[in-house]
């Protein structure tokens, strides 16, 4: 193998959500062996060294993730299961559930109101989540694509019902909102390219193994702290 080939099917570039899921993410590449060679949140950088001379991190939009393990620009990924689904999984393994930022994918409205019966509004920024799930549901609906503050549509009448993120649920009681249905319970999920799982799979497979391990470690201890 030529010194280029051979770095290429060893070095691994990991891609990591910034923002909440970073913080969470951080302590369990630590538990499994890799951390930044500098403090991620003190750089202005997007790619960093890490004490593994093999291995890279890119901190991104957590919406970019996907796209960058799937087109292999990045070997794996950390990104939330709401992300993927809107995304879509192809090109894409999804090995390991890590646990972390949990939140609930639902559907909420205005506090009281009655769900509109015929063509609904839905304002998200999850058109494709809620183009399936309405279509799932034998709900006719319109899907309103915004960027944020979703919970302002229904109050401004731009919509009759959002699609977004419920973690406490206090969001949506500040502005006359309450939860109606669940579509699915969200974590954060390691992502693989799947061509890079045949090409380096024995750089790939002790690494996931060392991140299922630390998952497990935080799990027991997260039990043994709730007793
Ligand atoms: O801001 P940007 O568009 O870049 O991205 P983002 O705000 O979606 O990123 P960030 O850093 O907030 O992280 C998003 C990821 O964290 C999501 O993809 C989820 O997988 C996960 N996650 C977990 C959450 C929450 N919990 C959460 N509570 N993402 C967002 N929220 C927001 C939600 O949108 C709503 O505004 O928090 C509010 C609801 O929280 P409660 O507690 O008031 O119900
Ligand atoms: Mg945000």
């Amino acid at each position: 193998m030529t010194d280029v080939s051979e770095l290429m099917t060893k070095q691994l570039i990991v891609a990591l959500s910034k923002g909440r899921i970073l913080d969470e993410t951080l302590p369990l590449l630590a538990d499994a062996g890799i951390e930044p060679a500098e403090d991620l949140g003190k750089s202005r950088k997007l790619l960093f060294d890490t004490n593994l001379p093999n291995v890279k991190l890119v901190v991104i939009r957590a919406t970019d993730v996907p796209t960058y393990v799937q087109l292999g620009a990045a070997d794996l990924g950390v990104a939330g299961k709401d992300v993927l689904l809107e995304h879509g999984a192809e090109g894409l393994y999804e090995p390991l559930d890590l646990e972390i930022a949990g939140c609930k994918l639902m559907t909420a409205g205005v506090k009281g109101a009655e769900p509109a019966q015929a063509r609904r509004r839905v304002a998200t920024k999850f058109v494709n989540v809620a183009r399936r799930y309405y279509a799932e549901q034998g709900i006719q609906a319109e899907v309103i694509k915004l960027y944020g503050a979703m919970e302002l549509a229904p109050l401004m009448n731009l919509a009759d019902e959002i699609v977004d993120i419920v973690d406490t649920g206090n969001t949506l009681r500040a502005n006359g909102m309450e939860p109606r249905e669940l579509i699915a319970s969200i974590s954060t999920r390691l992502v693989v390219n799947k061509a890079a799982m045949t090409m380096k799979h024995e750089h790939l497979k002790p690494l996931i193994e060392r991140l299922r391990a630390a998952v497990a470690k935080r799990r027991d201890h997260h039990a043994l702290a709730a007793r």
